[in-house]
């Protein structure tokens, strides 16, 4: 059986739109990944591979004193091992912003130590296991200086006031002081994990001057970019490969430097390398989401309404490394509110970098407001639901623009309705069965929209199929299926025809998978292309003298089903491939990007391969976001202060949905993930050396299908053309946001306990 073989459409089977933008289509990579056809990128089967281990620091601060490497040189199989010393320095690469570096050399191995984990050594040999042998001989001594393990530890201080995530109108302070209600609390989430399925690892590969590179990556252009500055080689010499992802969750946009070590390894022993990161590395590898602290002061009237908004935040970042997890971005745009500030503070500690992980910023932002709104709820004696109605913000408050859409009324409404909100007993305590409290708890959610530039290729082959390519990636979101369906349906041919290519820095180019606007830009672009292949095909059938539809005079003609004839029905009607014989055609190919036309090569390179994007979600007229409401039941043990999420209805407002099949996944994954956070997740650091204790899957907890109730979504979204050419808002990371407030407010009515704290585990509850 063949990978095409294998790819069926059972979407609804009823539903006949599986071909066109909007319709149920399934996964069109998902029986490739089920049956094990689909190879990830470190199992490329490559002649000469060897393979490497890294060595990684266990203290958190302080200088590598000595390494030494005699026994691991002298262990069977080893061909390299790694040090600062014998690591061939490379150069300096730009930020993700595309920020000119400095010309200073660049070790990927380090002798100052900033956190534990961090790269010292690396072992490579001819088998894997070898290699692990290897680097438990390398002997590594340091002269250990004292670490600022976390935020609670009293070196950490204050922080460095991010002076550009201030936002301030009214004279919030002042309000707060006169208004007849106040409250003021503060939140705290912990270091959190993406913890995808597939780890963190490549395979490196030289011919001569040219690398190749097999990672998982949400963005291959930037990843090319900096391998190529690293190694100081063209752009265009580094190619990137990664058609399947095991879940990135934004831990996988950028090149690391586990990267460098493995492909500076391939470099020096002129062999293919392989480097994968073991669950506990992928801990270290590339930072979880920062631990957080906020503080969000209300002041309001007697009946509920919004005064004032005082808001000040806190997060990790590194010692060399910034971070900045915008705590004030849901803050500043959920309430209506007359008098707001907001301001951060980043402080640093001896762990790695924090990174992005699922909606960094309105992630925690959320649960710190969606808490405090509850909070108010319930001194003003006002139901949550009502209370958010009543601070309804008709324009974006901050950038005091209207909304491009926002159906986050329509949201409260069904949301409300399907679960049954009308029925809620307001006091906290109020509704049990037997020894379980019951809670019910709502938060909203939103996420901007983030659009920047994707281009594509169309090819209609001469059997009638179509090839869409683009650098752009599927991790799991579903980009192989709506691409398909926006080729099929701008084309007129069934989706089963097309074939997307993606995950190849060779193809045409795209920006990151990140911030949730793939979807948007990639489907702009494919129809562009595709729209731009059909127009070609059609000029060809009309003007071609050897074309059956020559003698007609016809203007245009309709491709609809693969098979083309002409609006009226007179004339002939013959497929695709038929078409492309009778001309003499071997293929038709188009490209289209979502560039300004007169955009230079500079631009596009620019476009691709930094973030340094000019489109904001508030240019123009219009504040673009996604916008939704979660409704959660809990039921706690009312013994053993154990909480069950039991119950979920959210509604959503994404815009126009690509694929609501896959939307829904996309939303049903984000809830959970949310769920896992309100309760389970949790790095936690060891004070003493500054660790990460819980760096495996078994300690650090995510949620299991035992812990999921099923979960109801809704649509409640419209076409937004301000969003996206097609009408669609994000997906990938909107749903997430809000959960952890809602499971939180869920178990204060379920108990009358405030837990402030993520996660909300037992041991809080008593
Ligand atoms: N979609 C849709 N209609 C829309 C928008 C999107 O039907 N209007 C569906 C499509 O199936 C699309 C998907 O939702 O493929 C996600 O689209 P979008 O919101 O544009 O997000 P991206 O494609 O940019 O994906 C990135 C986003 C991010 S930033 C994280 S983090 C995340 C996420 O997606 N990581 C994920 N979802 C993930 N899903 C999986 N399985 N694994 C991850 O690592
Ligand atoms: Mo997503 S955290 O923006 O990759």
């Amino acid at each position: 059986m063949t990978i095409h073989d294998l790819r069926t459409r059972h979407g609804d089977a009823s539903d006949g739109s599986a071909d066109q933008v909007g319709g149920r289509l399934s996964r069109v990579d998902g029986p490739a990944k089920i049956t094990g056809a689909a190879k990830y990128a470190v199992e490329q089967q490559l002649e000469g591979l060897a393979h490497a281990v890294l060595v990684e620091s266990t203290v958190a601060a302080g200088k590598v004193r000595a390494i030494d490497t005699a026994a691991a040189e002298g262990a069977p199989g080893v061909l390299l091992v790694l040090t600062p010393d014998t690591i061939p320095p490379l150069k300096t690469a730009s930020d993700w912003f595309g920020t000119p570096p400095p010309d200073v050399p660049y070790c990927p191995l380090a002798r100052d130590i900033a956190f534990s984990g961090q790269h010292v050594a690396a072992v490579v040999a001819e088998s894997f296991e070898q290699a692990v042998a290897a680097a438990a001989l390398v002997k590594v001594s340091y002269d250990e200086a004292p670490a600022v393990a976390d935020l609670s530890d009293p070196k950490a201080g204050d922080g460095i006031p991010i002076d550009m995530m201030t936002k301030e109108w009214g004279e919030a302070e002042a309000a707060f002081a006169s208004a007849p209600v106040r409250i003021c609390a503060a939140y705290n989430t912990p270091r959190e994990y993406q913890a995808p399925m597939e780890p963190h690892g490549l395979i490196a590969a030289w011919q001569g001057d040219r690398l190749t590179v097999w990672e998982p990556s949400q963005w291959l252009d930037g990843m090319a970019r900096t391998y190529a500055e690293w190694f100081a080689i063209p752009f265009e010499n580094v190619r990137l490969v990664s058609p399947y992802i095991g879940g990135g969750f934004g831990s996988k946009a950028l090149a690391l430097s586990h990267g460098a070590v493995a492909a500076s390894a391939a470099k020096m022993l002129g062999r293919p390398v392989r480097l994968v990161m073991s669950r506990p590395q992928t801990f270290t590898g590339y930072g979880g989401r920062a631990a957080t602290r906020q503080t969000v002061t209300l002041g309001a009237d007697r009946d509920g309404k919004i005064q004032s908004i005082v808001h000040r935040g806190v997060n990790e970042t590194s010692m060399g490394g910034m971070w900045v997890e915008p705590l004030g971005s849901v803050t500043s745009v959920m309430y209506a509110t007359p008098n707001f500030s907001s301001k951060q503070n980043v402080v640093r500690v001896n762990s790695v970098v924090p990174g992005a992980m699922r909606a960094p910023g309105e992630n925690p932002s959320a649960f710190g407001i969606e808490s405090a709104i509850d909070e108010l709820a319930y001194v003003v004696g006002i139901d949550p639901l009502e209370i958010r109605l009543r601070n309804y913000a008709e324009q974006d408050p901050h950038a005091r623009k209207a909304w491009s859409t926002r159906q986050l009324r329509e949201a409260f409404a069904a949301g409300a309705e399907a679960f049954g909100w009308a029925r809620r007993s307001p006091a906290p305590r109020s509704m049990r069965d037997g020894n379980q409290l019951i809670g019910w708890g709502v938060a909203a959610g939103t996420y901007p929209v983030r659009r920047a530039y994707g281009e594509a290729l169309v090819r209609i082959l001469a059997d009638g199929t179509v090839e869409v390519e683009s650098s752009s990636i599927d991790m799991g979101q579903g980009t192989y299926t709506i691409l398909a369906q926006t080729a099929a349906e701008t084309l007129g041919v069934p989706a089963d025809n097309v074939v997307v290519k993606l995950g190849d820095s060779r193809f045409a180019r795209a920006g990151v998978t990140g911030g949730s606007r793939l979807a948007g830009i990639m489907t702009g672009a494919v129809h562009k292309a595709a729209g731009a292949a059909l127009d070609q095909l059609v000029g060809l059938a009309i003007s071609d003298p050897r074309s059956p539809f020559h003698a007609l005079q016809a203007n245009t003609l309709v491709v609809a089903g693969g098979r083309v004839s002409s609006p009226r029905g007179d004339g002939p009607e013959v497929s695709i491939a038929e078409l492309l014989a009778s001309v003499g055609a071997d293929q038709i190919e188009a490209k289209g990007d979502t560039m300004p036309a007169n955009s230079t090569a500079e631009d596009r390179y620019k476009a691709y391969t930094t973030i340094a994007t000019p489109l904001t979600h508030t240019d123009g007229d219009y504040s673009r976001h996604s916008w939704c409401a979660h409704f959660i039941e809990v039921r706690v043990d009312e013994d053993f202060g154990t909480v069950r999420v039991s119950r979920v209805v959210s509604a959503l407002d994404s815009g126009r949905l690509y694929n609501p099949k896959l939307a829904e996944s996309q939303w049903k994954g984000g809830i959970i993930m949310g769920i896992g956070q309100a309760l389970l997740e949790e790095g936690i650091v060891d004070r003493r050396h500054g660790r990460i204790v819980n760096n495996n899957l078994a300690d650090y907890l995510v949620p299991t299908n035992a812990d999921i109730p099923d979960i109801q979504t809704i649509s409640v979204g419209i076409p937004d053309p301000h969003s996206s050419a097609l009408g669609g808002k994000g997906v990938g990371e909107l749903a997430i946001v809000g959960v952890a407030p809602a499971v939180a407010n869920a178990v204060f009515h379920a108990t009358g306990k405030r837990v402030r704290d993520l996660p909300i585990t037992l041991e809080k509850l008593i």
